[in-house]
């Protein structure tokens, strides 16, 4: 078997780049480890910046997104008792699309079907091999089947646990990493969404955000324990304590429906330099993870395979490399700038376990100047929208 680019992992960061490359010309074998259900249904990311709904848009796979999705021009801070709104589109004149992320996944995944390019669910032992020379291969099995897959590229865009990065010998990767001492307990509920928009809590029994996934699904969020066990969140602790931290009852009416799903994330920073090795290049959570407080980690899986097809197009359209050159570097540059807002935000509404007075007092000071002031606030929404590629 033989393609131009393997891409390894169907999740948002696979199947964009698949479609985009198929759209120049080029083409890729996909190979995903799970099956087409188990991916179209995992509940995950919502927000996407007018960036990624351009790119999505071009890609030809916007029609349901733009029928479907919810276009947000604002999000709320609450702290101290009240909300605030930050006007997105008034500061920086752009919007997000609230659009899930299992939606996009869908969206990609029929694109691919209909193209009818390889797409192979639920394959086995996917291992990356020979990429320091100019023929990698990809070796794996398929309905019990060893398989050899040749290629010119291999794109590992098997998220944060995939076989890809940890086949590259540990001295050439530089490893950055931060955990957080808590997580996000996740749920989607059959209940209208309280408010029209975002709605990010600092409270002080610990964080919480209401979001969305259309006008009966609500997705909301409690910060918890990093190890916390589902078992000691029955439904009716998990309500209670989001009206609580939301401040259901006087600015809001959060209403109680039949929970659809629940989940507990971890909270990591993490980056891995370079991304890339020869001819393996790394796209998305397999080069990087962001905490989800600045709704980030599917926009820069987007905007990574979006400048690797473009270099992948001006390989095999012009000849030149200079683009899979600086493939590394130009994604690096605005990850490092993504990682800092996420991190500034998780800083900014969480609790630590071990916050001082002193801290306390700092962040509900930053929190009252960003919604006081119009610099302030401007910061956040420059890099909430989306900042340019
Ligand atoms: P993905 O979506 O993880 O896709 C990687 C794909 O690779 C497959 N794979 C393999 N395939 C073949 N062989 C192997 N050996 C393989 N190993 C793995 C996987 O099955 C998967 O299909 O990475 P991608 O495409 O880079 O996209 C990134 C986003 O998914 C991610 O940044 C966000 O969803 C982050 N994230 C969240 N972000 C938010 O803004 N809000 C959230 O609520 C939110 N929840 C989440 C999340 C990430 C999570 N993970 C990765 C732990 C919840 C979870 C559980
Ligand atoms: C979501 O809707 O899942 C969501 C929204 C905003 C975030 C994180 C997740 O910051």
């Amino acid at each position: 078997m033989r393609t131009q680019v393997a891409i390894v992992g169907a999740g948002p960061a696979g199947l964009l780049l698949a479609q985009l490359l198929h759209l120049r010309g080029i083409d890729s074998v996909v190979l995903e480890a799970k099956s087409r259900h188990y991916i179209e249904h995992r509940v995950r990311a919502g927000v996407l910046e007018h960036q990624s709904v351009d790119i999505l848009n071009e890609a030809g796979v916007g029609a349901r997104m733009m029928r479907e999705g919810l276009l947000h021009h604002g999000l709320m801070l609450r702290f101290s008792g009240q909300v605030h709104r930050i006007d997105l589109t008034a500061l920086t004149g752009r919007a997000v699309m609230i659009y899930g992320q299992q939606e996009v996944v869908k969206d990609l995944v029929a694109a691919r079907v209909a193209t009818g390019s390889p797409l192979h669910f639920e394959v086995e032992d996917v291992q990356p091999q020979e990429f320091d020379t100019d023929r990698p291969r990809v070796l794996f099995r398929s309905g019990g089947t060893q398989q050899v897959l040749e290629c010119d590229y291999i794109a590992g865009c098997d998220g944060f646990h995939g076989p890809c990065r940890v086949s590259i010998s540990p001295t050439e990767l530089k490893l950055f990493e931060r955990v957080y001492p808590f997580a996000w307990l996740g749920i989607l509920a059959e209940t209208p969404p309280a408010s029209e928009e975002l709605i990010y809590a600092n409270h002080e029994r610990g964080f919480a955000l209401l979001s969305m996934r259309s006008p009966t699904v609500s997705r909301l969020y409690l910060q918890c324990a990093p190890d916390e066990s589902l078992e000691n969140w029955p439904d009716e602790r998990i309500w209670s304590e989001l009206q609580t931290r939301l401040g259901s009852g006087r600015d809001l009416d959060l209403r109680i429906g039949p929970i659809l799903q629940k989940g507990v994330t971890p909270m990591r920073s993490f980056v891995a330099e370079p991304m890339r090795h020869g001819r393996l290049f790394l796209a998305g959570d397999a080069a990087h993870i962001v905490p989800p407080t600045g709704a980030k980690g599917m926009n820069l899986a987007i905007t990574d395979v979006y400048l690797l097809a473009e270099a992948l197009a001006r390989h095999y359209r012009d000849g030149q490399d200079d683009r899979l050159n600086e493939y590394s570097a130009t994604c690096l540059r605005r990850i490092w700038k993504v990682q800092r807002f996420s991190w500034w935000m998780t800083m900014l509404l969480h609790r630590f376990s071990d916050d001082s007075e002193f801290d306390r007092r700092r962040q509900l000071a930053e929190l009252d100047y960003i919604t006081s002031s119009r610099v302030g606030a401007q910061s956040l929404a420059e890099n909430y929208v989306g900042l340019p590629l």
